[in-house]
């Protein structure tokens, strides 16, 4: 294969990852909600998990809630407006969501999301953000922030599904009256091989027809 063959493909692969990797998160950056918050505490919306009301997620554990940063003085959200606090409310338990994605098994994906805490209003400053697929704790991110401001991050986690439905679930277990446990922009975004590879089983498919 030349470079300029692998190029075209990378390029190809780019354009048309969305059909061909199946992997689609909806909601994915909380920005749209149904129906009425649980309740609303000093301007943020309470969802607990029994008003399943942010679309197209499910809220574990006790709850989330749901705010826009800029409207309180602590600068933009990662993307949009809104995003999330796992540490719900006054939970001692944590909160938590999840969405059941479509996937191919073993058709790797990358998740990308961002987080971040704060110390104010007696939460210490840090946080931890547990990543589950499929039930299964696969990685824990811990948060150190030692001001009041939001100081987001970046992340990313190769996930590797085995089945069609490949549940991703975001929580916070620890005592909320402790922690910010703040999440905003998750998304899939398709391994460059896999992508690369449907690209050229495209290919010769398209060839083998011309043919
Ligand atoms: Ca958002």
């Amino acid at each position: 294969m030349n470079f300029q063959l692998i190029t075209t493909t990378a390029f190809c692969a780019t354009s048309l990852c969305l059909p061909l990797c199946g992997v689609t998160l909806l909601n994915s950056s909380f920005e749209s909600s149904t129906g009425s918050p649980t309740s609303m505490v000093g301007g943020g919306e309470q969802w607990a998990a029994s008003n399943n009301g942010i679309d197209n997620w499910t809220i574990t554990l006790d709850g989330v809630e749901r705010f826009q940063p800029a409207s309180f003085g602590l600068g933009p959200a990662p993307d949009g407006d809104w995003v999330l606090d796992l540490a719900y409310f006054t939970s001692a338990s944590g909160g938590g969501v999840s969405q059941i994605v479509a996937a191919t098994p073993s058709e790797a994906f990358t998740l990308e999301f961002s987080a971040s805490t704060a110390r104010s209003s007696g939460r210490d400053g840090t946080a931890e953000i547990e990543l589950l697929i499929d039930d299964v704790l696969v990685r824990t991110i811990s948060l150190s922030n030692p001001l009041a401001t939001m100081d987001w991050q970046n992340f990313s986690e190769v996930i590797t599904p085995t089945s069609a439905n490949t549940k991703i679930e975001f929580r916070n277990s620890q005592n909320a009256n402790l922690h910010f446990a703040y999440l905003d922009g998750v998304s899939v975004v398709p391994e460059p091989s896999s992508a690369i590879l449907s690209v050229i089983g495209l290919l010769a498919l398209l060839r083998r027809k011309r043919s």
